[in-house]
Order: structure tokens, then sequence, then C-alpha cells
């Protein structure tokens, strides 16, 4: 069983990749490197299904895409789905967390609370189209800590921790996110399905 992981983030590929290791060793991710189509969704699953329909209409393969963003409780879930873009038209993932930071700068600590959100959406050459969701609960520190995993994870405090000492994901190993994370999470809810492929 494969499927096309339609991404052009690098860190998402790596992030897939161990989390397939982790849970489905069977399963075979096939790399995609065709056309980026507009993400003009107003949905993480609107988004999902633009890139995966996109990837499977370009390599007639089993495609999944996903979507993702954190979403912040007093900013009305934002980033949300502006998460890549929040501080600019460029991609620019510490200007990111700065704005987010500065943002919510006046807000005690009990009421920074978020999520990361992943929407899956798998799109199947005959045009079947499936869609899952994980989310991540935790909270947004007041400064980063760490540099592991990519984007928010240096200011995202999950409220699971792995060990007693609360950590940021920035400062999680990627074998500690790859079981925990919202993408891991969206990636079981996919489970059933991948006896599709
Ligand atoms: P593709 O669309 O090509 O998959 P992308 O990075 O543009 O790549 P999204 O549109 O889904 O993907 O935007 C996701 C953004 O959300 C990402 O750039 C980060 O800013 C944030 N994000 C998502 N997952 C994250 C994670 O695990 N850790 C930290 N930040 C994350």
């Amino acid at each position: 069983t494969s499927a096309v992981l339609a991404t052009h983030n690098p860190h998402k590929v790596t992030e897939f990749a161990q989390v397939v290791a982790a849970t489905r060793p069977e399963f075979q991710l096939l790399d995609y490197d065709g056309p980026e189509p507009v993400e003009d969704g107003v949905t993480f699953a609107e988004n999902a299904l633009i890139k995966a329909r996109a990837a499977a209409a370009h390599t007639g393969l089993p495609s999944f895409a996903d979507d993702s963003g954190v979403c912040v409780d007093v900013l009305g879930g934002g980033p949300g789905i502006f998460s890549a873009y929040w501080a600019g038209h460029r991609k620019d993932p510490v200007a990111n967390l700065n704005l987010l930071l500065d943002q919510i700068s006046d807000i005690a600590d009990p009421h920074r609370t978020a999520h990361f959100t992943s929407v899956i959406a798998l799109v199947l050459p005959g045009g079947a189209e499936h869609v899952v969701e994980g989310i991540w609960p935790g909270r947004i520190a007041t400064a980063a800590r760490g540099d592991g995993g990519f984007g928010y994870d240096p200011i995202f405090i999950p409220d699971e921790q792995p060990t007693a000492i609360e950590r940021t994901v920035g400062e999680w190993t990627d074998d500690e996110k790859a079981v925990a994370s919202h993408r891991a999470r969206a990636f079981e809810a996919l489970g059933p399905l991948l006896r599709l492929l």
C-alpha cells in the first residue's frame, strides 16, 4: 500500500515519514514534485482537498495532503489557515511566531490556550474523497524555546508532556513529536481508509 504525499514542505515529508515508520511501517509514502495549486480555500479541509486533488490529477495515484496550522483561542482560532503567512506574503517562520507572541503579549498564561490542527484529505484515482482531522491541544509560551521541529513549534506547549519537565515542541525530540502531534493524530484517523490503497 502506498500513496503520494502532496506537499512542498520538506518538514511535512520528514514528519509523515516518522509517523508512518512508528505506526504503519508497511505503508509507502511517495514523493510529489508536481505543480503547487493556489490554496484559496477558507477552511483547512478545502485547502487539503485542493492540494490532494491536484496531486491525484497529476499522478493518477492515491494522494493525500495535510493542511495545518496553529489556532489560538484568544485570536478566534487565528492564525489557523493563515499560519504559513501570518506575518506577510513571504513564508517567514520566525516573523510569524514573533508576531503571534506580540499579539498575545498581554494575555496571562491560563488564557494562552491553543491547538495545532492537521486536516488530511485523501483523494483516490476513481474520485473518492475522504477528510480526517487531528487536533493537538496546548498553549502558547511567552518566549520561543528550542530549535526542533518547524514553524510554531518553539512556542507551542502541548498539554500532554512526555516527561515531568514541561517543554515546547521545539524542545521535544523528533520521535516524541512523531507519536503525539496533530499530524500523527490525523494520520491515525486515516487508519481504516488506508485499506483502500
Ligand atoms: P504545503 O501546503 O506544501 O503542504 P505549507 O507549509 O504551505 O506546505 P500549510 O499551508 O498547511 O503548509 O501551512 C502550514 C503552516 O502551519 C506551517 O507553515 C506552519 O507555520 C504551521 N504548522 C503546521 N504544522 C506545524 C507543526 O507541526 N509545527 C509547527 N508549525 C506548524
